[in-house]
C-alpha cells in the first residue's frame, strides 16, 4: 500500500456542481444512478482525463451527455474509474449496482438490523458510486430513494423532502434536495421502519426548525435527553459563537451497528444508538453526559465542518479539534467546568501522550497517511482541541470570538486548511501566531521543566523554565513551541498577588493571583518581586497546555496545593502526583522484598479531603481515584513497565486508603445519598460519583461491606447506582456473590442490548486468572455479536485496555486472544480491527518478557495473506 502526502496536494481538475442520485433499494442488491454535472477547474493544469474514486462497485452504465461510452473510452481498476477524455462541461451518468446487505465494513451504504444507512466519512462514498470523493469537491445534492413501502416507510437524506409518491408495486419514492453544496463525505441516506419524537427550535433569526430523532419503535422512550441536548446545543452555539442553524429541519437517526460515535451529515446526523438513547433505568450518568456531548459535537459541526469544511484529510483537525474544543466548552457550561477539564486532561495524559510517544505518533496536522481512517486519533481530536484552547488562552475570549466570526465569514462555503483558521485568528486579534503554528506540524509531547529559587532577603522568586520535545517517527529534532503556562504562587494564607519583574503593575494585574507565562525559548527565567515568603508554585493551571510538567515537589508541597490552591485542576493534579509518588515508594518497597507501608501524610490528606463537605463532591471523587494501571504502565515505559509490580503496588495503596479512611468513606457514602428523582444534573452526578467511589473503597476495606453493595443493587432505581454496585460485587465479592449478581442482572436486562453491553464491559475488567476464559466464553454468549462494534469494544477492547494484569498474562494468551479477534475482523471490518491493535502497539513499553510476546503477535498479523490496508499500516509502523 502506498502513502498519501500533504505535500502532494493538487486542486481537483474537475468540479461537480450538481449531483443527482437515484437509489433503488432491494433485499439482494441496490442500484445507484448518478447524474453528475461536471465542470473543468479553470485553474487546473492537468490533462483532460477524469479519474473518479470507486470501490466494490459493479458498473452497469456510463454515458456523457447521454452518449454511452465505448469500452475503450474508459478503464476500471479496484480504486476507480478513469475516463480518458472528457469535455470542459458535461453531464456524466453512471449506473452502478452495490450489495449493502453484504457490507460488513459499515462504510458506504450498509444494513444495520433491518434498516439501510450510510457512513461516508472519510472515503466511504466511493463505495456507493464513482465520484470525486474528496472534501474539496462540493456539490449540490438531489437524492431520490425508492424502496418497498411496508419494510421501509421512512426514507431520509440530506436537506428538505421535495417530493413523495407511492408507486403501484408496493414501493414508494421520496426525493430530497440539499441547497447547501457539500462534499460527498457529508452525504447520508437512511431507509427503515423508524419512528420519531419531534420538537421545535426557534432560531435567533426567528426561524422555526423542526427537530426529529428517528429510532426503532421500542426506543421511542429513550430520546428525550438527546432532544434536550440538541436544543441546548443550538442555543449555546447562537449565544457563544453567534452561529444559527441554516435549514428548516434537523434529523438524528439512531443505528445499532456503527463504527464510531456519530456522524455530522448535513441535517441528517447518524448516531450510534449508544450515543443517543438513554433513560435513567438503563443509562449511567456517564452515558447521559456522553449523549449530551456527542449530540452537541455533531450539531456544532454544522458550522465547524459543514459550512466550512476541510480542503483535504490532512486538515482533519481543522474541523475535529475545533469542534471538540467547542463541545468541551459546552459541556463545561452545562455541568462542572473543573470536573470536565480533569476528565479531558486525564484522557489526554493517559492516552494521547502515549500515542504521541508511540510508533503511530503524528502531528495534529499529519503529513502522510496510508489509510485515513487510522488518523481519527486522540492527537487529531483531543490534542487538536488543546491547540485551539491555547489560541483561546493566548487571544482571550473576545479576540477569539472575533477570530471565529472572521473565520466563518471569510470561509463560508469553502474547503480550507488549518492555516486558514490560524490566519483568521491572527487577523482578527493582531496576535502573531508564527511560532505557535509548530503545534500543528510537530508531533510529540513537550516536556516543561521548572526549577525555582527564592531570595528571602530580596523577596525575589525566580522560576527557570526549560522546554524540550522528544523525537518522534520522522521528526528527530524539534524546535521550541509557544507554550502558555498558566500559574500562580501559593503562600501560607492562600494564593499570593503576582508582580512579574519588568511588568508594569497596572490596575488590572496588580492584584492578580494568576498569570500566563509565555514559553518560547528552550530556557527562560521569570522573576517575581515582593514575594514575602517562599511560595509553592501552582503550575499549569487549568491544564493550560498539553505538556508534561516536571517540578520537584515535596510531598508537603503537594499536600498544600491539594488542599488549598485556588485552581481546581492543580488541586486534582497535586493529588494525582502525590499518589504517584507514594506508589513509586511502594513499588520500591515491594522490589526490596519489604512489606509496603504507605506514607501517612498521603492517607491523612485524603481523609481530610473526604471529610471536607465544603468541596464539590465530584472533584473530591476524582482526587481520590487512583491512576489506572495502564496509565502507570505508560509512565514506567522508559524502564520497561512491570505489570505485576504496578498491580501489587496499586492494590496495596487502594487497600491502605480504604482502611485508613474507612469511617470517612462510610460517612461520605451515607451523606451522598440522592433523594430527589433521578436527573442527569451536575449536583446529583457529583453525589452519586462520590457515593459510588465510597462504596468501592468500603468493599476494599472489609469483605462485610459487600452487603452495602448488595443492598444498593437491590434498591437501585437508576443504572448508575445499579451498575456501580454490580461492579463492586463482581470485583470484590466472593465467586458466588459475583455470579449471582451477574446472572440476575442478565435476566433483568437481556432484552436491552445497550445495557447488556455494559454488562459485557464490566465482566471484561473482572480480576483473577479466569478473566480471559470468561471473556472467551462471553464471545460465544447469545448476547455477543462480532459484527456489532459496540459489543466488540465492550468485551474485547474492554479486556485489552482495562484489564491490564490479565491482558498481560505471562503466558501471552491475552495477546494471542486479541490477535485472533483482529484476524477475524481484518477483512470484515478493517476499521475496527485496526483500532483493536492499539494496546499491542505499545510493546516497547513493557519488560522484554512481555514485549517480545506482544511483538510476536504483531509479526503474526503482519504475515497474514489478506491483510487490510488499515491493519497493515498500524502493524507495520509498530514494528518499524
Ligand atoms: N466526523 C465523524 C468521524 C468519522 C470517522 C470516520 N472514520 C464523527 C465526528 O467526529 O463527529
Ligand atoms: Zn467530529
Amino acid at each position: 500500500p502506498r502513502a498519501t502526502f500533504l505535500q502532494e496536494y493538487q486542486p481537483p481538475a474537475y468540479f461537480i456542481e450538481r449531483t443527482e442520485l437515484a437509489f433503488d433499494l432491494y433485499e439482494d442488491y441496490t442500484t445507484v444512478l448518478a447524474n453528475l454535472h461536471c465542470l473543468r477547474n479553470a485553474d487546473s493544469t492537468a490533462d483532460n482525463s477524469l479519474f473518479l474514486h470507486g470501490e466494490e462497485l459493479e458498473l452497469q452504465s456510463l454515458a456523457i451527455d447521454g452518449r454511452p461510452l465505448a469500452e475503450d473510452e474508459y478503464q476500471i481498476s479496484d480504486k476507480g474509474l478513469l475516463i480518458h477524455r472528457v469535455p470542459e462541461q458535461f453531464e456524466l451518468s453512471i449506473g452502478t449496482r452495490i450489495l449493502p446487505q453484504d457490507n460488513a465494513s459499515l462504510e458506504g451504504l450498509y444494513k444495520s438490523n433491518k434498516m439501510f444507512c450510510t457512513q461516508c466519512e472519510a472515503e466511504g462514498f466511493r463505495k456507493i458510486t464513482y465520484y470525486l470523493d474528496r472534501p474539496d469537491v462540493m456539490s449540490e445534492f438531489t437524492v431520490t430513494i425508492e424502496a418497498e413501502q411496508a419494510r421501509y416507510p421512512v426514507l431520509l437524506s440530506n436537506g428538505n423532502a421535495i417530493h413523495e409518491e407511492s408507486l403501484a408495486n408496493g414501493r414508494h419514492r421520496v426525493r430530497w434536495h440539499d441547497p447547501h453544496p457539500k462534499p460527498s463525505y457529508l452525504f447520508a441516506l437512511v431507509a427503515g421502519d423508524l419512528h420519531y419524537i419531534e420538537d421545535h427550535f426557534h432560531t435567533m433569526g426567528g426561524r422555526e426548525v423542526c427537530l426529529r430523532i428517528f429510532v426503532e419503535a421500542k426506543d421511542l422512550g429513550k430520546c428525550q435527553h438527546a432532544m434536550d441536548s440538541l436544543k441546548k446545543s443550538m442555543r449555546w452555539d447562537e449565544e457563544v459563537y453567534g452561529r444559527e442553524y441554516d435549514l428548516d429541519i434537523f434529523n438524528i437517526v439512531a443505528v445499532d451497528d456503527f463504527n464510531m460515535g456519530a456522524m455530522e451529515n448535513k441535517s441528517l446526523n447518524i448516531f450510534n444508538s449508544s450515543c443517543v438513547l438513554c433513560s435513567p433505568e438503563t443509562t449511567t450518568d456517564a452515558g447521559f453526559q456522553t449523549v449530551e456531548a456527542i449530540v452537541a459535537h455533531e450539531y456544532f459541526h454544522n458550522w465547524s465542518g459543514n459550512r466550512v469544511t476541510c480542503r483535504d484529510w490532512f486538515q482533519l483537525s481543522l474541523k475535529e479539534g475545533f469542534t471538540v474544543f467547542r463541545d468541551a466548552e459546552f459541556s463545561a457550561d452545562m455541568g462542572s467546568r473543573t470536573v470536565k477539564r480533569v476528565a479531558d486532561a486525564t484522557v489526554l495524559r493517559s492516552h494521547q501522550f502515549a500515542e504521541d510517544a508511540g510508533p503511530m505518533a503524528h502531528p495534529v496536522r499529519p503529513e502522510s497517511f496510508i489509510e485515513i481512517s487510522n488518523f481519527y486519533t486522540l492527537t487529531v481530536y483531543e490534542k487538536g482541541a488543546e491547540v485551539v484552547r491555547m489560541i483561546h488562552t493566548l487571544l482571550g475570549a473576545e479576540a477569539f470570538r472575533r477570530g471565529s466570526d472572521l473565520y466563518f465569514e471569510r470561509h463560508d462555503g469553502q474547503a480550507v486548511t488549518c492555516e486558514d483558521f490560524v490566519r483568521a485568528m491572527e487577523d482578527a486579534s493582531g496576535v502573531d501566531l508564527t511560532q505557535f503554528r509548530r503545534w500543528y506540524s510537530q508531533a510529540g509531547t513537550p516536556l516543561v521543566t521548572v526549577r525555582d529559587d527564592y531570595d528571602a532577603e530580596a523577596e525575589r522568586y525566580t522560576l527557570t523554565v526549560t522546554q524540550s520535545c522528544p523525537p518522534t517517527p520522522g521528526q528527530p529534532h524539534k524546535e521550541p513551541m509557544l507554550i502558555p503556562l498558566a500559574m500562580g504562587l501559593l503562600g501560607e494564607a492562600g494564593n499570593l498577588p503576582l508582580k512579574l519583574a519588568g511588568q508594569a503593575p497596572d490596575a488590572e494585574t496588580a492584584d492578580n493571583t494568576s498569570t500566563v507565562l509565555l514559553l518560547s525559548e528552550p530556557e527562560q527565567h521569570f522573576v517575581f518581586e515582593q514575594v514575602r515568603e517562599r511560595p509553592v508554585p501552582s503550575l499549569l493551571r487549568g491544564f493550560s497546555a498539553p505538556v508534561r510538567l516536571d517540578y520537584n515537589y515535596s510531598r508537603a508541597e503537594l499536600c498544600a496545593l491539594m488542599s488549598r490552591d485556588d485552581d481546581g485542576f492543580v488541586r486534582w493534579d497535586a493529588a494525582q502526583q502525590l499518589a504517584l509518588s507514594v506508589l513509586d515508594e511502594i513499588q520500591q518497597q515491594l522490589t526490596d522484598g519489604q512489606e509496603p507501608s504507605v506514607d501517612p501524610l498521603y492517607l491523612d490528606a485524603c481523609a481530610s479531603l473526604l471529610a471536607d463537605t465544603s468541596l464539590d463532591p465530584a472533584l473530591v471523587a476524582e482526587m481520590l481515584r487512583l491512576p489506572t494501571e495502564s496509565y502507570l504502565a505508560e509512565l514506567a515505559a522508559a524502564e520497561g513497565a512491570d505489570v505485576e509490580l504496578i498491580h501489587r503496588a496499586r492494590e496495596a495503596l487502594e487497600t491502605a486508603l480504604a482502611q485508613h479512611a474507612e469511617s470517612q468513606w462510610l460517612d461520605a457514602y451515607r451523606r451522598s445519598v440522592v433523594n430527589a428523582p433521578y436527573a442527569p444534573v451536575a449536583e446529583q452526578i457529583a453525589a452519586r460519583s462520590l457515593r459510588n467511589l465510597s462504596l468501592y473503597y468500603l468493599a476494599c476495606a472489609k469483605a462485610q461491606h459487600i452487603g452495602l453493595a448488595q443492598a444498593q443493587y437491590a434498591a437501585a432505581t437508576n443504572m448508575t447506582d445499579r451498575l456501580a454496585a454490580l461492579r463492586v460485587i463482581s470485583q470484590r465479592g466472593t465467586q458466588q456473590q459475583s455470579d449471582e449478581a451477574l446472572d440476575s442482572f442478565y435476566r433483568d436486562w437481556q432484552h436491552d442490548s445497550l445495557v447488556i453491553n455494559q454488562w459485557l464491559q464490566l465482566q471484561s475488567a473482572m480480576p483473577g486468572e479466569g478473566a480471559l476464559a470468561r471473556v472467551r466464553s462471553l464471545m460465544d454468549h447469545e448476547a455477543f455479536d462480532l459484527r456489532n462494534p459496540n459489543k466488540v469494544r465492550a468485551l474485547v477492547a474492554g479486556f485489552s485496555n482495562n484489564n491490564s494484569l490479565q491482558f498481560h498474562r505471562p503466558d501471552g494468551a491475552g495477546y494471542a486472544f486479541l490477535a485472533e479477534v483482529i484476524e477475524q475482523l481484518n477483512t470484515r471490518n478493517p476499521q475496527i480491527a485496526s483500532r483493536l491493535l492499539n494496546p499491542l502497539t505499545r510493546w516497547r513499553n513493557y519488560r522484554p518478557d512481555r514485549g517480545e510476546l506482544m511483538k510476536a503477535q504483531l509479526e503474526r498479523l503482519a504475515a497474514l495473506p489478506d491483510l487490510s490496508v488499515d491493519v497493515y499500516e498500524v502493524v507495520s509502523k509498530s514494528l518499524q
